[in-house]
């Protein structure tokens, strides 16, 4: 249903972003100023030429407001303030107006499909007399059962976190609604009331400076019916995050969201969305009806998982090049957002390419220029550009993600002995993307004078900033060259994509092409030599715009080359 508000819309003039590159700070991890092993804003503060050096336009900076820190952050007890673990206001202040010097934006996490249990809305809510007694999901137990024995819950939901997504509070006498943890209740956006609020909050930040927001979970604010979901076999609940996504008011709250907070701003707007597809993606996005600049699909990170994110297999480089032209071609007028990694994706170095020392600084790099000559917004996550790797986790004891813990708890609690379920999970954990941000060769690679809270990757002294940035061919400076193509290049930034050879296991070939300008990129996503085939376009004699390798032999690639050479 498309509302009036909806159909009086005009396209955007405001779509800079289309050739801006966005870099992601997860705080935590990357600088702790004040030594107690935690990263904090004042960190950030101390590393913003890094930053400008690299070139990016807008940082996204994770959560940092207050939060009782169940899941880092993504549990928020108050949107107007900071944690005293990251700073103060007036740190933040600081951050905006440093950045804004720089010429780089401020993009905000907003998390508004929840709460903390520990917010004052919730607090409120549990009581039923309250005026807030509707802004969260409440519901009694399933008919017959005794509220708050097992099996009584409204429905078979699972929670992304293990185990059942409602959780009975006594006080009231009902469950509550949690997708993620039971920390995190999930807010009623049925209610205006709610929304409201958050457009309120969002205004607040937007008086305050910043330049946007990363909308976490945002497709999951419309709820489906409130009923049983297909069984997840073996387990006795429904796993299906993407049946409770993309509900049926998806477009009437984002519409609302549009029309109160971010209509005409000039801003930048990505909202997360797992389980979402591609005729959706392209309709939130779309110029003129659209409500959001770009969207974080998860059709490509899903491509290596089997039951669930740690089940994982070796990258299917095949179905990940069919999934790349469907995305291309699909999203149409709309945008994407291309990304490898985030603060919940393993390194993509580990986890795509080839992380051994021999191989691990040119797949880095290959699979940047993979990203990073795609049509859409790059995102470059914290320590991606230096080639950071995962971590070599290898007891309970080393982990610290609460969903983590929680699917390793629930596995044994069912019967699995930990040796079973430890190494999916060194693989496929969240945690290996938070390790410490590794600036330097030296004591906790330079994040922090104390033990940080969680440990750093001990390939510091081979991988890190200060090393990279005085080797002009580090993976940092392959980033630095790829950003400033992307700025240079209107052909990069919104020339039409095509895959050539796409059943090739080793190469992955495209061109880009915008009016009479074309580029070519030319990649070996394996750990052998490859000879090019015959029928590519012509490219020996062409201007190379950026290579990963001295160009030896044309017509081969080294293990991890990759090349972008200008065909017209
Ligand atoms: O993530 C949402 C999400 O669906 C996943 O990427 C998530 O990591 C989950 O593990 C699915 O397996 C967002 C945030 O990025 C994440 O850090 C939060 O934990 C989550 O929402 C809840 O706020
Ligand atoms: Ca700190």
């Amino acid at each position: 249903m498309t509302s009036i508000v909806q159909s009086a819309r005009t396209a955007r003039p405001d779509d800079w972003w289309r050739s801006a590159v966005v870099y992601q700070i997860y705080p935590r991890s990357f600088a702790d100023a004040n030594g107690d092993g935690i990263g904090d804003i004042k960190g950030i503060l101390d590393h913003l030429d890094y930053l400008s050096m690299l070139g990016v336009d807008v940082v996204w900076l994770s959560p940092v407001y207050s939060s009782p820190q169940d899941d880092n952050g993504y549990d928020i007890s108050d949107y107007e303030d900071i944690d005293p673990l990251f700073g103060t206001l007036d740190d933040i202040d600081k951050l905006i107006e440093e950045l804004h010097d720089r010429g780089i934006k401020l993009v905000m996490d907003l998390v508004v499909n929840h709460t903390s249990d520990e917010h004052a809305w919730f607090e409120e809510s549990r009581d039923p007399e309250s005026p807030k007694s509707d802004w969260y999901w409440w519901r009694p137990a399933r008919e017959g059962h005794e509220p708050g024995t097992p099996g009584a819950e409204p429905t078979n939901w699972g929670s992304a976190f293990s185990g059942p997504a409602w959780q009975y509070d006594a006080a009231r006498g009902e469950y509550f609604l949690h997708i993620f943890s039971r920390k995190q209740p999930d807010l009623n956006w049925e209610n205006p009331a709610v929304r409201t609020a958050v457009f309120d909050m969002m205004n607040w930040w937007l008086e305050r400076g910043v330049d946007g927001f990363r909308m976490d979970v945002i497709n999951l604010i419309s709820k489906p019916e409130v009923v049983d979901g297909p069984e997840t076999p073996g387990t006795g609940l429904c796993y299906d995050l993407s049946l409770l996504a993309d509900g049926p008011r998806m477009h009437d709250f984002l519409g609302e969201m549009y029309d109160a907070v971010l209509k005409g701003k000039n801003l930048i707007s990505v909202g997360e969305m797992p389980g979402t597809t591609l005729e959706k993606a392209a309709s939130y996005t779309d110029p003129v009806t659209g409500e959001l600049s770009m969207v974080f699909q998860f059709e490509h990170v899903g491509l290596d998982h089997g039951a669930n994110r740690f089940e994982v297999f070796d990258w299917p480089w095949v179905a990940y090049k069919k999934n790349v032209v469907r995305w291309q071609d699909g999203i149409g007028k709309g945008w994407n957002s291309l990304y490898f990694e985030n603060h919940d994706q393993p390194r993509s170095v580990s986890r795509m390419g080839d992380d051994s020392p021999q191989f691990r600084e040119a797949s880095a790099k290959t699979l940047a220029t993979i990203l990073h000559t795609q049509r859409g917004t790059p995102y470059v996550y914290q320590g991606e550009e230096l080639g950071m790797t995962n971590y070599p986790f290898e007891a309970e004891g080393d982990f610290r993600d609460i969903e983590s813990l929680n699917y390793l708890h629930h596995a044994m609690q069912l019967g699995a002995p930990a040796e079973a379920v430890l190494p999916g999970l060194a693989r496929g954990s969240r945690d290996n993307a938070r390790t410490p941000m590794q600036w330097d060769g030296g004591v906790n690679a330079g994040f922090s004078e104390t033990g940080p809270w969680l440990a750093v990757n001990p390939n510091a002294s081979e991988v890190n900033a200060v090393d990279q940035i005085k080797d002009p061919e580090s993976v940092f400076h392959h980033y630095r060259r790829l950003i400033q193509l992307r700025h240079d290049e209107p052909v990069v930034q919104l020339g039409d994509f095509e895959m050539l050879l796409p059943d090739d296991e080793r190469l992955y070939v495209c061109t880009r092409t915008l009016g009479d300008e074309q580029v070519l990129v030319l990649a070996n996503v394996s750990s052998e030599a490859v000879r090019l085939p015959l029928g590519l376009p012509d490219h020996g004699a062409c201007e190379v715009l950026l290579a990963t390798h001295e160009i030896g032999d044309v017509d081969v690639l080294a293990p991890w080359e990759s090349r972008i050479v200008r065909l017209s």
